[in-house]
């Protein structure tokens, strides 16, 4: 039976096609995700939200709430106070003050949503019922939702006792002169760039279940993360408990996406009930909970400049933003990525991002696929398109003029950022020849029989994926390494178990980290089995984010798998009367290289390593390894997307016919899976682009599109045809020279199809500087109207 599972020889694994270990079981439905998990006993936990965007809490009463059959424990601001510290920030933004953000508001709260009482019942429907006895007296206060108005002097300010502004940080990053660079220029081109708040919104919300046993000190949660590990750190300075009284559990996650990075106030009001009661305690959110509740993403205005010479040579790039964080900095932080990227993929020298990290009443902000690269990338190749019009130059030549080369890489750009390699302009090329730019650009730009006019549309783009030494996040404050983490230990059967703290959800990691361990060690890519996402089982590793899983993790696979190896030629050695030179491992049995009949099974020499019994002497027992790995630096992948459009100039009504995606990962470890990713950020890209947009009454400071009726991501349905194309440059800063590829996909859309549009509309004056563009913008943008 061994032998039968282990497969045939696997060279070549790496880059092949392989079926997702993940899929057999999440297609059967036998996927085990938070709110599968049902201990005995299990009580259920409600949470009380403030109803205002700003308010005083003078008084809570939980008599009646307390009286009303079912109702185990009532917690209020005042025991979490008591009970815990407040949430930590694992990536803090450099310069920021901490806010005292506990899991229960304190004296005010300072957005809609924001957990104020929390009940645990028999079941979530008594508990439901129970908090509409809790009688909260709230004193509302003035409210700020804009993030330019609120840092204007007079706005409210949100956390007086640390700020007495609503700015959390500012902070600047550059190289060189770039106002000099600007005086001197033949053009600049500038504008103000405003990028919509939407949320991930991943299928499954985010639950938790704890478990408390005071008597083996061990506190058991179960939840929906990306980072099981951090999540216990972050759980144990909260509650006062050493990380190893708790244990993490992520075994299925439905779609992280970033939101799922850092520790939620639920998490740890679910162990204090749980604490308390010595009975498990469950809560998995609702959807309209998850609208406010969970972080939100992405919104930022960007006032963002380009000065070029007379041939279109860019002499200087400057981006000044305000990025909204809502009412409290989120446990991940609010350190986007916009400034790292800041010039794309194109040559400056001269440049600088400036960021404010700005405060409003409204939901936090937190990761989201991208985390910055979305909206810088909309601003900068919006731009770029605004110059090549003001230079009468044709847009991909200008583009391709400012790229960097290959013999230029690795290169740093103003903000610090090593770009490590690749080849920019060979993607724009690509991309041009595929949408059929050269037969387009010439012809006007007039309707058709149809009465549209055609557009097309570039945008072009580097994404830092994974990144730098844990040396340089020390610096940064971060909490939280650039390893990755894996055990590989060989079992009786012939196969390895591969353990590993990373959760799966959705990013095939149990796919691609067999593909390794089998490309490495030899073995048939069904012996290895991962088991993903438990703290209790899993080397201590940093997590899933940052498109880095595989960056860091298959250094780590190769170690560990190289080490094992070598250990199995050893043993196999000493069985075979043979030496290890002279041995091959081949899927399921290791032979002579050059006799094939001369050979053991992986079982057998397996088996001799666990029991230590017909081992040569000096070996020690047991086939077990464990590697951390940290890569020399982030990879950056790079591509250039392109859009055809079709626009009806007298409705704004408009159609992508054609949406062409080139783009580069370095190695590809499994092309399924990559295209896979690909498509997937791009679904994201195109919602956030076209349709998804949360928004706030500034009056009553109220989030008005809460729900699935009125928010809309798009469905397969709505998603214009994709072309996806690749080309792979081996990343030199990587094991396998892999690049990120999780979250790539979000980037380009809105740039592309807004270009697009405005191509269409060149000869109208059309430019487009709002996310996301809809009809209604378009149209608005014809009429020359931008009252709303
Ligand atoms: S926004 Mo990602 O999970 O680093």
């Amino acid at each position: 039976a061994a032998a039968d599972r282990s497969g045939p020889v696997t060279r070549g694994v790496i880059g092949s096609w392989q079926l997702r270990k993940e899929d057999d079981r999440l297609l059967r439905g036998d996927g085990r995700f938070t709110d599968d998990v049902e201990p005995a006993h299990v009580l259920h936990m409600a949470v009380g939200r403030c109803p205002y965007p700003h308010a005083r809490i003078v008084r809570i009463d939980t008599s009646a709430a307390e009286q009303l059959e079912g109702v185990k424990h009532v917690l209020t601001g005042a025991d979490v106070r008591a009970a815990t510290e407040p949430l930590g920030v694992l990536r803090p933004v450099p310069g920021a003050p901490r806010l005292p953000y506990y899991a229960l508001a304190q004296d005010v709260a300072t957005h809609e949503g924001q957990p104020v009482v929390s009940v645990v019942a028999t079941s979530r429907h008594v508990a439901e019922d129970a908090l509409e006895l809790v009688d909260v007296e709230y004193e509302p206060l003035p409210h700020v939702v804009d993030v330019l108005a609120a840092l204007e002097p007079g706005a409210p300010v949100l956390h007086p006792d640390v700020l007495d502004s609503n700015l959390l940080a500012a902070n600047s990053d550059g190289s060189g002169d770039p106002e000099a660079r600007i005086r001197e220029a033949d053009v600049v081109v500038e504008g103000r760039f405003r990028i919509n708040r939407v949320t991930a919104l991943p299928m499954e919300t985010r639950a938790v279940v704890a478990e408390w046993r005071p008597g083996a000190r061990e506190l058991t949660v179960h939840t929906s993360t990306q980072v099981p590990h951090l999540i216990r750190k972050q759980l144990a300075e909260s509650l006062r408990l050493q990380e190893s009284d708790i244990r993490a559990v992520a075994s299925d996650v439905g779609g992280g996406f970033g939101l799922k990075l850092g520790v939620f106030p639920e998490d740890v009001l679910a162990c204090l009930h749980a604490m308390a009661l010595r009975r498990p305690v469950k809560w998995t959110e609702d959807r309209a909970e998850h609208f406010r509740n969970s972080t939100h993403a992405r919104e930022s205005v960007h006032d963002y400049r380009i000065a070029a010479d007379a041939e279109g040579r860019i002499l200087a790039m400057t981006d000044v933003y305000a990025t909204d964080i809502g009412g409290w900095n989120s446990p991940f932080g609010s350190a986007q990525l916009s400034s790292v990227v800041l010039n794309g993929p194109y040559r400056v020298t001269d440049g600088y991002a400036e960021r404010r990290v700005t405060l409003t009443n409204k939901t936090p902000i937190g990761a989201y696929r991208g985390y910055g690269q979305p909206e810088v990338n909309f601003a900068y190749e919006r731009l770029m398109d605004t110059l090549a019009r003001r230079l009468d130059l044709d847009p991909v030549e200008l583009r391709a003029k400012n790229m960097l080369t290959p013999a230029e890489l690795p290169w740093k750009n103003p903000t610090g950022a090593v770009y490590d390699s690749g080849d920019y302009e060979k993607c724009l090329r690509m991309a041009a020849e595929a949408i059929g730019w050269d037969a387009h650009r010439g012809t006007p730009r007039t309707p058709r029989a149809d009465g549209r006019i055609r557009g097309i549309g570039f945008s072009s783009f580097v994404e830092r994926t994974g990144y730098a030494s844990a040396r340089f996040l020390a610096r940064r404050g971060s909490q939280f390494g650039a390893h990755e983490s894996v055990t590989l230990r060989a079992n009786r059967s012939g196969g390895i178990d591969v353990w590993t703290g990373v959760s799966t959800m959705g990013q095939s990691a149990e796919t691609a980290f067999a593909q390794v361990v089998s490309e490495v060690f030899g073995i048939g890519y069904d012996a290895v089995k991962v088991h993903a996402g438990d703290t209790s089982a899993s080397p201590l590793n940093t997590g899933a984010f940052a498109s880095r899983t595989m960056i860091a993790a298959s250094g780590a696979l190769k170690e560990a798998a190289e080490e094992l190896a070598a250990k199995t030629l050893r043993l196999a050695a000493w069985r075979l009367e043979s030496d290890p030179e002279l041995l091959e491992i081949a899927g399921p049995v290791v032979r002579r290289r050059d006799d094939a009949s001369v050979s053991v099974t992986l079982a057998e020499v397996f088996g001799t390593a666990i029991t230590g019994q017909g081992i040569p002497p000096g070996e020690e027992p047991g086939l077990e390894a464990t590697s951390h790995f940290e890569p020399a630096d982030a990879a950056y992948s790079f591509g250039t997307a392109a859009a055809l459009v079709a626009v009806d100039p007298g409705t704004g009504e408009f159609e992508i016919e054609r949406f062409v995606m080139v783009h580069d990962a370095g190695t590809v470890v499994n092309p399924t899976v990559v295209d896979g990713q690909v498509r997937g950020a791009l679904a994201q890209g195109f919602g956030a682009a076209l349709t998804e947009e949360l928004r706030y009454d500034a009056e009553t400071g109220q989030l008005v599109n809460g729900s699935m009726v009125d928010y809309f991501p798009p469905t397969a349905a709505d998603l214009p045809p994709i072309e996806l194309l690749h080309t792979e440059v081996p990343s030199p800063v990587t094991p396998f020279g892999i690049r990120g590829v999780g979250e790539v996909g979000t980037i380009p859309p809105g740039a592309a199809v807004a270009n697009a549009i405005c191509d269409a509309l060149a000869d109208f004056g059309v430019e487009l500087d709002t996310l996301p563009i809809t009809p209604e913008a378009v149209w608005r943008a014809l009429s020359g109207r931008s009252d709303g």
